[in-house]
Parts: structure tokens; sequence; C-alpha cells
């Protein structure tokens, strides 16, 4: 009887998901498992869970969430299991452990949100510990993760604390819910009905953000509204971080610097003014009052029409300093964005932000950490990494990450992104020599800095799926995994991921995740192969645009960036040109100096060459140009193929959307090789090399294609 009901129970559950999943339970599918294991099954069924609070009541939901869609109710180890595998769960505080456990050295040493997970052979019980209960929550996400691939427990246990202490999203939601540079829905707070109505969804989303480690959320807009800081948006605010602290996370807003003038009516916003700072004094008060745990304030100022200290000849140093005094009797941080350049400063946009910002090292209070974008220009799909990672040794820098795909083809383009975030954080800057790098900027191990954070913009809207695109949760879960670890393989994620999303089926699993990780460079060699940067269309980024020039600010046509004409293509940013290229380390200047070693994906961003240069494979840049564009088209329309083979292997809503987004994406393919290749041929004059297909249209035609209506602006 008993195994009759196992086998309708799998059955039943097999049928639903073959053919309904909406993917709203991203990586948290908790799906059966075909065969458990005793061990699976003895953890699952069997675990003691010590501690009273809402994180504690959130980690037993969790494990009877797991357990009852992993195993069937009825299956249980039997006798024998127990015997040969004893193993049950124990979760517990390292102090309420009451056990003389052996790795106590190795406990001692994790942070207050690192976890442990071994199995103590004494007891023969698997054991969650860690210093706190947040940590407890993530170990057990982690043990939860591990029973669902099949992954065991190793010998000799795991030790884990995240390398970076403040691990946090940037939502760029509007108070009236559009999402700038969103492409998945609406902005999933709704902040009319906030705080009377909490939506499931805020709890769901602070469970995904917790499951990959992420700790904190900056609800607003950088481009920021000051109606966020006022009273009644404050007790929303509060709501929601009432919903997130269990899980660990806390609440951050976007301070919008002119916020003295237009909620304060102060007559100015100048940093040094006494009334000013008093007035962001008290705003800091009345905001912890709302909210203890409150975690600070992201700035973006002196950008893009942003206010900021400029507007009083003030530094950013001033401005970010006087927001960190009003914080730091409450523990607050500000996290003061780099993205500072402007149309009326006569030097390439690369350079601007460190001209501005190394002056300041060491100027900035011991609450400040300076955000900065992973490259100088802005979420290309390849950009050589800040010349201000390790260049600002006094003083903490936090990496900016964009998950939401504003070059990257929105949401309809599969493009994984850990491979991006994989390379800029392995660069090494070589400020102290060789090894120096990215990452370890970041993690504050370069220059010895505590206060360490990472941000990524979020991709997460209202869409049922939150991302749009099913794959592009990857992205969201490869963000979280890198900030605690920012130096795990984007392989590891990948195949991780889709074994939690999708299925552990190793014919599902291999040839999908070798597409997944090859996506971002695809992306490149259609849009902006071997260093190009910025020829997309303008104000919606969507799409190809090589020939936007003119208007208000030369800094936002694409004709600045790729500078093609007759005598040749790209930016020279070498000692001849803007020489942006001195401000990285002198090893770095003498090998991306140097045409012929240079690598070879940044070679326009720094040289401008003739379309007829060789390059190593010995054929001409406008030839290489071309089969680049060439190659990421085929290998587009490839993925629709590959996908194909995977049908019947995944539930069949996933399959269908994931296949419709990638049609559209080897269409769209074509389209920005055809565009761009039009465009450029007028100056290179030249024919296209063997195998690179011909446009279909002349270029008026792809100058007049303007989507309408896109979202996210
Ligand atoms: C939030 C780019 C985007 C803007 C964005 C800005 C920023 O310029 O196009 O939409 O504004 O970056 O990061 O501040």
């Amino acid at each position: 009887m008993k195994f009759i009901f196992s086998l309708c129970f799998i059955l039943v559950i097999n049928i639903i998901s073959a053919f309904a999943n909406d993917g709203y339970k991203l990586w948290l599918q908790y799906y059966p498992i075909e065969n458990p294991s005793a061990w699976q099954l003895s953890v699952l069924k069997n675990h003691k869970i010590h501690g009273d609070s809402e994180t504690i009541s959130i980690i037993k939901n969790e494990l009877e969430l797991a357990a009852s869609g992993m195993v069937s109710p009825s299956k249980h180890p039997t006798k024998k299991d127990k015997k040969n595998t004893p193993n049950t769960l124990l979760i517990a505080k390292h102090q309420d452990l009451g056990l003389e456990v052996l790795p106590n050295t190795l406990i001692n040493q994790l942070v207050d949100d690192g976890y442990a997970i071994f199995l103590d052979k004494k007891s023969g019980q698997i054991i969650v510990t860690a210093k706190s209960d947040i940590g407890l929550l993530y170990g057990t996400f982690r043990l939860l993760q591990m029973i669902q691939i099949g992954d065991s427990v190793p010998e000799e246990g795991i030790f884990q604390s995240p390398k970076i202490t403040h691990r946090v999203l940037n939502h760029w939601d509007n108070l009236d819910r559009t999402v700038e540079r969103g492409y998945s829905g609406f902005s999933i707070w709704n902040w009319h009905r906030l705080p009377r109505h909490i939506d499931q969804q805020y709890h769901d989303y602070a469970r995904a953000n917790a499951s990959i480690g992420i700790n904190g959320t900056v609800l607003t807009n950088v481009n920021a509204n000051s109606l966020v800081l006022t009273p009644s948006y404050l007790e929303k605010v509060k709501a929601l971080a009432d919903v997130f602290r269990p899980y660990g996370i806390k609440v951050y807003l976007t301070a919008r610097f002119s916020s003295p003038i237009e909620i304060g009516k102060l007559p100015t916003a100048d940093p040094l003014d006494e009334d000013v700072q008093a007035w962001w004094k008290e705003k800091a008060k009345e905001i912890y009052k709302h909210i203890p745990d409150f975690g600070g304030f992201v700035v973006k100022a002196d950008s893009e029409g942003q206010p900021g200290p400029h507007n009083y000849k003030r530094s950013q140093a001033d401005g970010a300093n006087m927001l960190a005094e009003a914080l730091e009797p409450f523990g607050g941080i500000v996290m003061w964005r780099a993205f500072v350049y402007s149309e009326h400063t006569p030097d390439d946009r690369h350079k601007q932000a460190y001209n501005e910002f190394k002056p300041l090292d060491g100027k900035f209070k011991g609450n400040v950490i300076v955000q900065v974008k992973n490259g100088a220009i802005d979420f290309q799909p390849r950009e050589p990494f800040h010349p201000m990672f390790g260049a600002m040794p006094q003083t903490p820098l936090m990496m900016e990450f964009q998950i939401t795909q504003e070059y990257l083809g929105h949401d309809t383009h599969l493009a994984f992104l850990a491979p991006l975030f994989e390379e800029v954080l392995k660069e090494d800057t070589f400020t102290n020599g060789a090894g120096s790098e990215v990452a370890k900027v970041i993690d504050g191990s370069l220059h010895n800095h505590k206060l360490t954070a990472m941000a990524g913009v979020a991709n997460i809207g209202s869409d049922r799926n939150w991302t749009g695109h099913h794959f592009h949760q990857a992205n969201w879960y490869a963000y979280g995994k890198m900030a605690w670890a920012p130096y795990i393989s984007s392989a590891e994620i990948a195949e991780e991921w889709l074994k939690l999303t999708f299925t552990t089926d190793k014919n599902f699993v291999g040839p999908i995740q070798k597409m997944m990780l090859a996506s971002r460079e695809m992306v490149v060699n259609y849009m902006t192969p071997l260093g190009l940067h910025h020829i997309m269309a303008e104000s919606h980024h969507y799409g190809p645009g090589p020939w936007v020039t003119g208007g208000r600010r030369a800094d936002w046509t694409a004709t600045y960036y790729h500078q093609a004409s007759e005598t040749g293509i790209g930016f020279d940013r070498t000692k001849t040109g803007s020489n942006a290229l001195e401000q990285y380390a002198e090893q770095i200047q003498k090998l991306w100096g140097d045409v012929e070693t240079i690598p070879e994906e940044h070679l326009l961003w720094f040289h401008h060459l003739p379309w007829s240069h060789k390059l190593q494979n010995g054929k001409s840049l406008w030839d290489n140009i071309a089969i680049h564009y060439q190659k990421g088209v085929d290998e587009a329309k490839a993925n629709v193929k590959l996908w194909e083979t995977v049908q019947g292997k995944i539930d069949h809503e996933r399959f269908a959307h994931v296949h419709s987004f990638l049609k559209i994406q080897a269409e769209e393919a074509v389209w920005w090789k055809d565009a761009c290749l039009t465009y450029f041929s007028q100056f290179s004059k030249m024919s296209l090399p063997d195998g690179v297909e011909e446009p279909t249209h002349d270029l008026e035609y792809y100058k007049s294609i303007r989507p309408r209506h896109v979202p996210g602006i």
C-alpha cells in the first residue's frame, strides 16, 4: 500500500511539473529526488532545530517544504538504512550545540553569518551550526541545495564565511513602480498598498535572496526621489524592513542630494552648511526610529543631471562625509557612487571618475565606501576593469555589477553574466605587484579594509518568473553566489543553478551549461566585438545604433566611442590619444599599450587602427570584425537548435518560454550584425570575408528601425 502511495505521489508530481512551471519558485524548486539515498532521507525526515526566533521558524518551514517536495511523505529511512546511515540533522547555534564537536577552531573562525556543515562522527549526526540564526539559515539553504543536486557532505566538512560583508541588490525602482532599465514588468514594491498590505511576494523575495546569501536591498532608484524620505514613505519602508529582517536582509535607500531643499524647505543642500548637516542628522534619527537596523544610503551625485556637491563647488568627499556623519551614530554606511562624469568636462569619459576620485583617496570617513562600476564607461557587454580598482588604497571600494541587461539585449537575450563578473574579479590590477586581483580590492584583503561590499543592479520585476527570461534568474543567482565568494567559478554556478532549477539529468545539464557559459561571449560577438563599445540605439539602448551621433551630449553617442572613418576604427586611449591607459598600473600600460600584446578583446577600446591592420590570425581587422559578428549570429542560431534537443527533459512551460526567447535572440543577433557591418562597411570599403552572410538591407533600412515602447527607460 505504502509503495503504491509513493509511486502515485511521484507520478502526480512528475506529471504536474512536466507541464506547468511558471518559474516563480526560482532555484528553490524542491522537485522530487528520484531515488533518495538513506542519508538524504534521514536528514530530510529527522531533524532537530534548536532555538526560537522568527529566523528559526523560517528554517523549520524551509525544511518542511523541502522535505515534502523532494521526497514522498510516506518515504522514511528503513531500519537498515538507519543502521548503515544513522545521520539525522541537528541545526543549532554553536553555543547551543552541547556536543563535544571536533572542529571548534574552524567554527570559531567563522564570521557572524558564516556557517559550518559537517558530520559529527560521535553522534552520527549532520550538524549545521553558526554563530547566529542567520548563519543557520544560510547553512540550511546550502544543505538543502546539496541534497537537491545530489552532493554529499564532504569528509572534511564545509566551513563558509562570506568574503564580502554587504552583499546588496540595487533596485532602480521608481515610486510609481516603473523600473529604470528594468525589463521584467513593474517594480515588485507596491508603494500605494504599503504599509497596510504585505504581499506574499515580499517574503518570497527575501527568502530567495537569503538562499544565496544576499543581505541587503536598496529599494529605490539611484536617480532618486526625495519623497521616499518623507514620514509616510518611511512607514512603508519600515513595513518592508520588518518582512526582510528575519531573512537577514537590511534595507537601504537612495538619498537625493537636494532633499534638504525639496522636502526640508532649506534654501540650500550645501554639505558644508550647518543647517543642511543638522537636517540630515535629524533625518537619520527619524529613519532609525522606524528601522533600527537601517543599512544606510546609496548616492548618485553630480551625474546625468543628479544634484550633488558640485552644485556648491564641494568635493565628492564633502558630500559623502556629511551623510556618513549623520548615519555614524546608528551604524549606517554610505555607498557613494563613483559614476560621476559630465559632458562639460572636456576629457574622455573613461578618465573622469578616476580623475575626480583618486585625489580624494583617504579623505572619506570610515563608514563611506565608494561604489565603482566594473568598467569605466557603463556596463557594456565587455569593458576592461575600472582603473579606480587598485588606485585608491586608503579608501574602501565596492563593486557595482549590473544584473539587469541594459546593454546585453534586455530580457529576451540569453547572456549568462557569471563569466563577465568572474573576468573582472580576476583581472590583475598590479597595484601591489602581480596577484593584486580586483577581487582582492573588493574583499578588502589587498589594502586591509574591513568595510567591504558588492552591489548588483537588480533584474527583478513583477513578471511571474521574476526576471523575464527564465535564464536570467541565473544572473541573480550568480551575483549572490559571487558576492559571497568572489573566487567561485562560473562553471560551478551554472551547473548548480541548472540542477536546482530544472533537473539533474546530465543530458540536459551538460549541453545547457555549455550554452550558458558561452552566451555572454556570443553577445559580445554579435554586438560589440574586439573592444567596440557603446554602439547601441540611443535612449532605450535596445538594438544597434552605430550611427548615433550629434545631439546634446557627445558622450551619449556611438560615434564618440567607435571613431570609425575611412582611416580606421577604435578609440585611441594611448599616449597619442586620450591616454586613459595611464590610469592603469605600468605593467598594464605596457601590455595594453602595444597593439601586438593587448588582448584582442580590448583592442578597439584602446587603439584606433586601420581597417587593413593584421590581427594575430593574419587576417585584416575588418575581416576579423565581420567574422566575430557572424560567429555570434551562428551561435545564437545554434542555441535554438540545441534547445530543441532538450525538449521533454524539463517542463513544457519553461521549455516553450525559453525557446521563444532564443528565437528572438537569434533574429536580433542578425539585426545587430547586419546593421553594424552595413554601417562600418561605408568606411572600410572592403567586402565581407568568406563565410560572413551579406546583410539583406541597406543602411537606411536599419536606421529606420525604431522600436517603440521599449520598457525600462
Ligand atoms: C540609473 C546608465 C543608465 C542610466 C542609469 C545610469 C547609472 O547611464 O543608462 O539609466 O541611471 O547608468 O548607473 O546611474
